[in-house]
């Protein structure tokens, strides 16, 4: 490892250590007090490499907080935090006779890489027993949440689940949802009462979603409260319900890491090998899209895709999704597309297509770059042996954190940081880039 890069790693850690809130880790310092779900995943992820004690910890914490059919709840509370909106109040879990009794949480997931971020941290840890223990206490919450998954969100057993908020795509103001938003007609009494802090955070407001999406989040969990979080109830009138690309994609990863975690304990493999597999064949068969591909959402309460081009669609790489024909052809559409990896102009990868409809470099998920997308694609390149674009974007990643900052997003025009500063995901993720020299 450099000089440099050492000093990077160096960074890196404080930032993490700054966030550590003494049994979880924040996102970032004031913009997001509590615990987030795939944040978390993401941040055992780093600390694995260096503190797996911590990576335990985090993960740990997360699942104490699962409610009794399976749901891994987005956010846990952390009550010294009172002034997020939405708060526990807001959300109501507690109608949910599932709900955990002991924490109080939202009422929505994230994308499920708990049991990649689980095997990764068993992988890493030198104390073989600790591992193995943990492995076992982790195991039933692993089961019991992609259980919950395929029961609850897939009611026509076609191997694809749906997400049924934007927050729970972790990508909450994609352009992919303009329209299932635009087709939410709202009346003035059907808007709940709330008070958003986020846009209240200095430096943050031009970046955050519109008054009138952050309505729309706003009905659709109170929609999901007055069923008391009944899924059957919801699914029969709920507006958005979606197929999406990167949840799944992320699912069929963690059915595969369940897998070899089921193997690891002596325990039967078989019904998360076949999950996964299923998984992917329904990704192939219904969301590839042949003319620009790449793989699209489907709307399931319209009955037709998202036509929105996106780079966390290309994100099926990851898990090994397609076939080497298709990996090929989506390798064709990063380089020669807006997302152009070869373009010497745009800081790879932005999270939408630069010369897509509503493209912006600076708002929240409409064009920045992200470093947990980037790590996502980095990956995928590797597992297909595009060896070159991988380095490329292992090289972009450093590079945008070193000279931008421990940054949330960043500019994709000129690599400047934005949203949060020291924020989590952007620490623990490089730290693992950084780190895989010493393998
Ligand atoms: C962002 O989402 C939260 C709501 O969940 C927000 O906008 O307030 C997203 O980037 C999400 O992916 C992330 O998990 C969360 C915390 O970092 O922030």
């Amino acid at each position: 490892m450099s000089r440099e890069d050492s000093a990077l790693t160096q960074r890196a850690k404080m930032v993490l250590d700054f966030n550590w809130a003494g049994s979880y880790t924040q996102p970032g310092p004031r913009l997001y007090p509590h615990q987030w779900s795939w944040d978390s995943a993401f941040i055992a992820i780093g600390y694995a490499r260096y503190k797996p004690d911590r990576a335990m910890q985090e993960l740990r914490h997360l699942f104490e907080s699962q409610w009794t059919n399976g749901l891994l709840p987005q956010i846990v509370f952390n009550p010294q935090f009172g002034e997020y909106f939405p708060g526990p109040n807001f959300w109501h879990a507690e109608r949910s006779p599932y709900a955990s009794r002991h924490r109080k949480t939202s009422g929505v997931v994230q994308p499920p890489l708990h049991a990649t971020a689980t095997l990764r941290v068993y992988q890493c840890a030198e104390d073989d027993a600790q591992a193995q223990a943990f492995l076992k206490e982790a195991f039933p919450h692993l089961r019991a949440w992609h259980e919950y998954l395929y029961k609850e969100r897939d009611p026509e057993r076609e191997g694809l689940v749906y997400i049924r908020h934007p927050w729970e795509s972790g990508m909450d103001n994609s352009p992919m949802w303009d329209s299932i938003m635009e087709r939410i007609q709202l009346r003035p009494g059907e808007i709940p009462s709330y008070h958003r802090v986020d846009t209240l955070v200095e430096g943050h407001e031009e970046d955050r979603p519109a008054t009138a999406t952050y309505d729309r989040f706003a009905y659709l969990v109170q929609f999901f409260a007055e069923r008391d979080y009944d899924e059957a109830r919801i699914r029969e009138g709920c507006p958005f319900l979606v197929q999406d690309v990167l949840f799944n994609a992320l699912l069929c990863q963690a059915e595969r890491d369940l897998a070899e975690i089921a193997r690891i304990l002596g325990e039967d493999p078989a019904p998360h090998e076949a999950r996964a597999e299923q998984t992917a064949q329904a990704m192939n068969r219904k969301l590839w899209d042949e003319e620009h591909s790449i793989y699209l959402d489907f709307d399931l309460a319209a009955g037709w895709p998202l036509y929105v081009y996106v780079a966390p669609n290309f994100v099926p790489l990851y898990a090994g999704i397609p076939d080497e024909g298709r990996a090929l052809r989506m390798l064709d559409a990063l380089e020669n597309t807006g997302f152009s990896l070869k373009n010497k102009n745009i800081v790879p990868v932005p999270s939408y297509d630069p010369y897509g409809y509503g493209f912006s470099p600076t708002r929240y998920w409409r064009g920045p770059v992200w470093i947990n997308i980037n790590w996502l694609l980095m990956r995928g390149l590797e597992r297909y042996g595009f060896d070159e674009q991988a380095t490329r974007l292992r090289r972009s990643i450093v590079e945008l954190v070193e000279k931008g900052g421990f940054y949330e997003y960043f500019d994709p025009t000129n690599g400047k940081g934005r949203g949060s500063v020291f924020f989590s995901w952007t620490a623990a993720l490089l730290l693992d880039v950084l780190m895989d020299d010493k393998e």
